[in-house]
């Protein structure tokens, strides 16, 4: 037997499966490979600590993003693709309505609460509350009442954490997935992508909804066009004869830590609402510049114009950009800040506007290539990936020394390398002709990781990796 209660399976019984075929996919557990051995250890740790076996286990992954950074939340579309390392979740049922929580890395120390009355907490970022996240989106949207039932849960991970490839995602998604399957939910792929896009941010930071929908909505071997409101992701081939390399710089940024995410997040909905305000527009409904764009109707490269003629390069103070929009700073707090950034006092309005512009029109141009293919293909990709991390380190401000380090390395092998994720440190990611790949990998470790102390000791695999689109979110049952 499968240790699950009858009604769990039941609805993802091979006759439902033209009705559920737009949920996660339940899959046998796998006999061999690395994947099996990290299951078995998860399940050993499962059982020490809850003296009980997993019932099932939920896994989703990281992303890494090719090209389209910091522009999911001003609404604009976005390129990633999944990796192959991801975050599983043994899952069991209790009768005690706790939610118990554990890690097979005992750096991550256990946690327990009610699972019908918990709350997270913004201002200390630790590692359980993306799981907390998780079950409180399908608390909240779910489409189930309480109470819940009580779960326990121990969480095996290998996407390398706060390095860009949206470890903190994949731990939401896995868990939203774990605790949906536990009370027989059947949410589409797209539906837990939304809720999980939503409920991240109960961590604190405002993000987009990239990581959360590639996380699920991923398919083996190809990148994904995702667009938001509504969200919509299309698979796009990436041309022949190259491949992409992700490299850690070795520098880890926590984002629910501080407040540098937020910052950017609210430039922009700042640097929307004045743009909104001088169009005559009511400036208070505009969020996002994406949404600016829409009304005024106009094209990327018109609203690039349009952040020349708003605004000019240096910073703006709050108290200038609460007299461009005729109000107070205590209306300003309310109406645009987040409670993490009421305390900033100085606003890049021109430069983040024009990141934005300039990155999302790149995310189209880089589509358009990857269709179109021609013997440039791989050239032109190469030199939106280095233009948009030029943007990133000059206009947006995100890079680090060691990923522009990363970054200049790799001009000579690579065809384009660029920060991928929220950046302030990470990984990067460069495209490589497939004839180069070894050699390129050769260079980077031999003039940067073998000077670096943070990488002695570490096999190289684990900071410096090709990288194939993986498959999006699943469930393992035992059978
Ligand atoms: P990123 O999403 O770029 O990896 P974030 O700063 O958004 O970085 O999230 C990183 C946080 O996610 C970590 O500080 C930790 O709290 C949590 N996390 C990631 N992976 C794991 C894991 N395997 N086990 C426990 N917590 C994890
Ligand atoms: P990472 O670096 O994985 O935390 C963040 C945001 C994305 C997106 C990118 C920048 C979250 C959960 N993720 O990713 O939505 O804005 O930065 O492109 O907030
Ligand atoms: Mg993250």
């Amino acid at each position: 037997g499968t240790g699950m209660p009858e009604a769990f399976l039941s609805m993802w019984h091979p006759r439902n499966a033209v009705m559920s075929s737009k949920c996660p996919p339940v899959l046998h557990m796998p006999s061999m490979g690395e994947q099996a051995h990290r299951l078995a250890v998860l399940s050993e740790t499962f059982i020490a600590a809850f003296s009980q076996q997993p019932q099932f286990f939920s896994r989703a992954p990281g992303r890494v993003n090719l090209i389209g950074e910091h522009v999911d939340y001003c609404g604009f579309a976005v390129f990633p693709m999944a990796v192959e390392q991801d975050i599983l979740v043994a899952v069991a049922t209790n009768t005690t309505g706790m939610l118990n929580i554990c890690n097979v890395d005992p750096s991550h120390a256990p946690y327990s609460c009610d699972i019908n009355n918990f709350e997270i907490n913004k201002e200390r970022p630790s590692w359980y509350n993306y799981i907390l996240c998780g079950v409180r989106g399908i608390k909240d949207e779910g489409g189930m009442q309480s109470p819940f039932i009580g779960l326990n849960m121990a969480i095996s991970g290998n996407v390398p954490p706060s390095s860009g490839l949206s470890s903190s995602s994949a731990l939401v998604c896995a868990s939203a997935l774990g605790m949906s399957y536990a009370h027989g939910l059947s949410l589409a792929l797209d539906t837990l992508a939304e809720i999980c896009g939503r409920c991240e941010m109960h961590v604190g930071t405002q993000g987009g909804g990239m990581d959360q929908a590639i996380s699920f909505l991923a398919t083996k071997d190809t990148a994904k066009l995702i667009e938001f409101n509504p969200l919509r992701a299309t698979s796009v081939a990436l041309p022949h004869g190259a491949s992409f390399v992700v490299a850690n710089s070795l520098a880890p940024m926590n984002k629910a830590a501080n407040s540098y995410f937020n910052c950017r997040v609210m430039e922009c909905r700042l640097a929307t609402q004045v743009m909104a305000k001088r169009a005559g527009l009511p400036w208070r409904t505009f969020q996002k510049l994406g949404d600016l764009q829409q009304a005024l109707g106009k094209t990327l490269p018109q609203m690039i114009s349009m952040v020349e003629d708003t605004f000019e390069v240096r910073p703006y103070s709050k108290r200038q950009v609460c007299e461009l929009l005729n109000t107070t700073p205590e209306e300003l707090n309310q109406v645009s800040l987040s409670e993490n950034t009421r305390h900033i006092q100085e606003f890049k309005l021109h430069d983040r506007a024009l990141h934005v512009f300039s990155e999302a029109h790149r995310v189209w141009e880089f589509k358009k290539v990857c269709e179109e293919g021609g013997p440039y293909a791989l050239h032109q990709l190469g030199k939106l990936m280095s233009d948009s991390h030029r943007s990133t380190q000059l206009l947006y401000e995100c890079s680090h020394p060691k990923l522009d380090t990363l970054v200049e390395l790799s001009s000579s092998l690579a065809l384009g390398a660029r920060l991928t994720g929220a950046g302030w440190g990470g990984c990067m990611v460069a495209l490589v002709e497939e004839s180069k790949v070894e050699q390129y990998k050769e260079h980077l470790w031999k003039n940067f990781y073998s000077k670096e102390p943070a990488a002695e000791g570490r096999p190289r695999e684990s900071v410096l990796f090709s990288s194939h689109p993986g498959p999006g979110a699943y469930v393992f049952v035992k059978i």
